[in-house]
């Protein structure tokens, strides 16, 4: 109604204005005051004009088509599915070459692990981990520049305090649980940058025993790495008794509960 009324106004005064340019010339002198008015009164009525037509936007401005939804309410466009990425590779750090080593015995009463480089030619390992989660996550790393001798041993004593040599290390794991239990299992991890979640890669686990019982946190992994039988484990040998590995296999029949032999070959029956 607005925009209607003043494009009437314009009209009516922009006629006035050719009115006047018609007028004989000897009349304009008597006319001038009210031109003087009339000018300023157009411009005042066009400066109007153009501010209520803008916001008008038109005649058609302002009307809502009751068929058109509002904008929010427009259908979107199908979006389309964005490929799904394969889960990134875990890369292990830079750090010892790949070896072989296994884990050979556990003699959980005296809390001891035995590692064993099967290889003719010796193994760095510094960097590994060693980690169990019987009650909880507990692990602990491989100092640097550890090294098995070809065919050599290495004596891990797990959650006790001593002098690291050559032959044996004294590991102070943060919690340091010691494995005699009558069920448990341990983990040998090759080197990771650290993080906890990292214990959860099969890429980095390279060897797992599990015995007493199946289920333990790391039988998953060992699982999807393919050292360990899901839902597997060795008979709990009794306190004066190792579980030892007999060279060939990752399953519970490539061991035997045999007496101790830490730090030498395995008296396999
Ligand atoms: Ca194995
Ligand atoms: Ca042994």
């Amino acid at each position: 109604m607005a925009c209607l009324l003043t494009h009437r106004l314009c009209f009516i005064f922009t006629e006035m204005i050719v009115q006047w340019r018609r007028f004989p010339r000897d009349q304009h002198d008597e006319l001038s005051r009210v031109n003087t008015r009339l000018t300023w009164f157009i411009v005042l009525t066009l400066s109007l004009w153009m501010v209520v037509g803008l916001g008008c936007g038109g005649d058609d401005g302002g009307s809502i088509d009751p068929s058109t939804p509002p904008v929010a309410m427009q259908p979107e466009a199908p979006m389309t599915p964005t490929p799904s990425m394969p889960p990134p590779t875990p890369v292990p750090l830079p750090g010892p070459a790949a070896s072989n080593v296994v884990i050979n015995e556990v003699f959980p009463e005296a809390s001891l692990i035995e590692l064993h480089n099967p290889d003719s030619t010796p193994a760095e390992i510094g960097g590994y981990w060693l980690c169990h989660t019987n009650p909880a996550l507990v692990y602990d790393q491989i100092p640097d520049n550890t090294i098995i001798d070809a065919g050599g041993f290495l004596i891990v004593h797990w959650g006790t305090t001593g002098i690291n040599t050559e032959k044996e290390l004294f590991t102070t794991p943060a919690a340091p649980l010691p494995l005699n239990k009558p069920h448990g299992e341990i983990g040998l991890y090759t080197a990771f940058g650290f993080d906890e979640g990292n214990f959860g890669v099969s890429e980095f686990l390279q060897d797992y025993v599990q015995w007493g019982e199946d289920g333990h946190w790391r039988e998953r992994v060992a699982a999807e790495a393919n050292v360990w039988p899901a839902g597997a484990f060795v008979p709990t040998p009794s306190p004066e008794q190792s579980l030892s590995f007999d060279g060939n296999g990752d399953a519970p029949e490539d061991w035997d509960v045999t007496a101790p032999t830490i730090g030498s070959a395995n008296a396999i029956p």
